[in-house]
């Protein structure tokens, strides 16, 4: 799973980046630094350090999710975005600023419900321009070849046009699945589900961001979600010993840190969940759809469980964690045996029968 990080200069990105990928990338005051980094999040999970605390195994393997940090989109500049760089992401998370600091200007003051729909137009224009251009070399080739490929893309764009200009993202504009799946070579991005990061000041850490930002127009959208961050003393957990953790976010109102809210609201976004293989060897959580089924979800560890597969052997974590040991499961007559279209649920511990 990746995402694109996005947003205006200076509204906190790169720190977010760090934030969540423990990276040490330099932010600076002056939106000077103008690069793309790239970078991993470890999601965090206490069932799977739980698992690994019984097992003890050789490896243990988190989910992880890539962040994409690209150089800030200015007012009017959409034309600069970065999009070889967001080709392949799933979803967009635009960092929003509503920090106070008098030594980092912001254009117009602070209002996040403002700039999150400019940076939005921005998206849709970027979008426009990209499939207009695309359009015109069609037309150019349709009148060459007939094609019925040719003709299912044309209907496509068409169908996006119409929304795109009276400035709906292409993500509200329902396209169907084929439509979908004739414009997934283009890096359509009002087409992508969109995290909003409110960066806000350490007195806001524990807000709630939709009513205190006034952002209920865009909580409401589909395939939108808001979260809030106070990206730089959030960031300065990521240095802290463990043991000192608690403290420093009670301190700021939290229970948790950014990175577990961020990344429990992208996988609320992308509609995916995780489960798990547990044994001595290695402890690990995947990312799959939520609706996977059994068949599928043996496919994302190794396309040889799926070719090969017999059954899968069930157990919810919490039991396992309960009972102790997959024998104690087994006696308890909890570890079912699951068939092919089984729909896998989040949290399951799954060990996969197969036979190639
Ligand atoms: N007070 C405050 N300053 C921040 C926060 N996040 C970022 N900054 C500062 O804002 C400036 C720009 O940050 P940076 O992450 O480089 O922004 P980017 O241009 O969007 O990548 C830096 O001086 C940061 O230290 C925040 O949550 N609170
Ligand atoms: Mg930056």
């Amino acid at each position: 799973m990746k995402l694109g990080i996005v947003g205006r200069p200076k509204t906190g990105k790169t720190t977010l980046f760090n934030l969540l990928t423990r990276s040490h990338q330099s932010v600076d005051k002056f939106g000077a630094v103008r690069e793309t980094h790239v970078g991993t999040a470890h999601v965090p999970d206490p069932r799977l350090d739980r698992l690994s605390a019984m097992f003890k195994p050789k490896k243990h393997t988190p989910a992880t999710v890539d962040f994409v940090d690209v150089p800030g989109i200015a007012k009017g500049e959409q034309e600069k975005i970065d999009l070889a760089a967001l080709k392949n992401v799933e979803a967009l998370v635009h960092v929003v600023r509503a920090f106070e600091d008098a030594d980092i200007p912001h254009e117009g003051g602070l209002d996040p419900a403002r700039d999150a729909k400019a940076l939005d137009e921005e998206l849709v224009l970027s979008d426009y321009v990209l499939l207009e251009k695309r359009r015109e070399k069609l037309e150019k080739d349709r009148k060459k070849t007939k094609s019925a490929e040719l003709d299912a893309e044309w209907a496509a764009i068409e169908r996006c046009l119409p929304s795109l200009e009276s400035g709906t993202p292409l993500r509200a504009a329902g396209l169907t699945a084929e439509e979908e799946k004739r414009l997934r070579g283009f890096t359509l991005l009002s087409l992508k589900p969109l995290l909003i990061v409110v960066n806000v000041s350490d007195a806001d850490a524990s807000a709630e961001p939709v009513a205190r930002f006034s952002l209920e127009a865009f909580a409401a959208q589909p395939h939108v979600a808001v979260a809030r961050a106070a990206a730089k003393i959030e960031m300065e957990l990521n240095d802290l010993p463990d043991e000192d953790v608690p403290v420093f976010l009670a301190d700021l109102g939290l229970t948790e840190r950014g990175v577990d809210r961020i990344l429990r609201a992208s996988y609320r976004l992308l509609g995916v969940q995780s489960f798990f293989t547990a044994g001595e060897d290695e402890c690990r959580a995947w990312t799959v759809p939520v609706g996977a089924t059994a068949v599928e979800c043996a496919g994302t560890i190794h396309s040889d469980l799926a070719r090969g597969f017999i059954r899968a052997e069930v157990v919810p974590v919490e039991e396992l964690l309960d009972l102790g040991s997959l024998a104690e499961c087994r006696t308890k007559g909890k570890l079912r045996l699951e068939g092919k279209e089984y729909v896998v649920r989040d949290g399951d511990v799954v060990h996969v029968r197969f036979n190639v």
